[in-house]
């Protein structure tokens, strides 16, 4: 990357040009966005970034948020309200710091919000709050949600009724930390040529405080079958999951993380496996890519977050949308957020 600081805004300024979509919000800095339609409006669920003064790291440090904001659409198209604070740190018993990405789901009459937090054992876990408005305010459980860890909760609905409970999040969000579901410090990233790890998935139980089931984990195949390898980073999961279905079939998407991509795989049922497809989403500027996809009246979503507002601030970034498209085999067609 650049390093002289005037290269640095005229490259910032060529892409603000080029961009593909604005900031759905420029009064606070937004990111990490779960797009859901409830009552036929849309929510947009998304980290709220703070400058907190914490050193950049690769634990994420300077990540340091500490409460979410909902966020109300008509359409896709139009204006962004901030519904104010749905939950904030203080509020949450259990947890001390590092609000990151959160979801939403319904059912029952009631919303439930998802979120990751460090608890005082330094320790990522999830937990879910429970409000009676889609922008809340909610109120959070006692403890977090037991067997979960890591970062990146997102909720699927199946056709059936049945609601799914994805995480996990490589590097500082812990995940590498875990085997099976049991956490040991000298546990790391898979070696070069071993499987990559994949995210967790359960079902959640009908009253969406537990989880149904010990979570499992989503395999990501090559073409030929066989799971991606840790060494493949344009491809293997990193972080970010998201499910979506497209005429009857399973996509998972997520980032890859260092290597700045949105990508996606295909399969047949929420547990997988899935097999690697392409990219969603070319690199954003800003370290990290963060998405989901949303269907609105028959059209496809991608929201998602960039850090073009701040100058190319990481740690502080801005939700967008663009639409997005399914080819006729059912691909997506990747999009550049630049417009090349
Ligand atoms: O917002 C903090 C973290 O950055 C999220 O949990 C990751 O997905 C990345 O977007």
């Amino acid at each position: 990357p650049p390093t002289d600081e005037k290269t640095l805004s005229e490259d910032l300024r060529d892409l603000a040009e080029r961009a593909i979509s604005q900031p759905l919000v420029t009064h606070i800095y937004t990111a990490d966005p779960s797009a859901h339609v409830f009552d036929g409006k849309l929510y947009v669920y998304c980290s709220h970034d703070i400058e907190g003064g914490v050193a950049f790291n690769d634990n994420g440090d300077h990540f340091c948020m500490e409460d979410y904001h909902v966020l109300s659409m008509d359409s896709p198209q139009g204006e962004a309200s901030d519904r104010g604070v749905a939950l904030h740190v203080d509020d949450v018993p259990w947890a001390e710091r590092q609000m990151w990405a959160p979801d939403a789901a319904h059912r029952n009459g009631h919303y439930y919000l998802y979120f990751p937090a460090k608890a005082a054992d330094g320790l990522f876990r999830i937990g879910v709050a429970v409000g009676e408005h889609p922008a809340g305010p909610f109120k959070a459980q006692p403890q977090p949600i037991a067997g979960t860890y890591s970062i990146d909760p997102s909720v699927f609905a199946d056709d059936d009724g049945e609601q799914y409970l994805l995480f996990g999040g490589i590097w500082g969000g812990q995940l590498q930390k875990y085997r099976d579901n049991a956490y040991a410090a000298a546990h790391e990233e898979p070696a070069d040529d071993e499987p990559a790890l994949g995210p967790r998935i359960a079902r959640l139980r009908a009253d969406m405080l537990e989880l149904d089931e010990p979570t499992r984990e989503l395999q990501i195949l090559d073409e030929h079958g066989q799971p991606l390898r840790a060494r493949d980073h344009n491809r293997r999961y990193f972080e970010g999951p998201w499910l979506h279905k497209y005429e009857g079939r399973y996509y998972l998407s997520y980032s890859t993380g260092n290597t700045h991509l949105l990508c996606y795989a295909v399969g047949d049922n929420p547990y997988g496996p899935f097999t690697y497809q392409g990219q969603v989403l070319r690199p954003v500027v800003g370290w990290t890519t963060h998405h989901s996809i949303c269907d609105f009246e028959g059209r496809w979503y991608l929201f998602y977050h960039d850090s073009l507002l701040s100058g190319g601030v990481t740690h502080l970034r801005s939700i967008k949308v663009a639409e997005l498209h399914h080819d006729a085999q059912g691909r997506i067609v990747p999009i550049d957020p630049y417009g090349v």
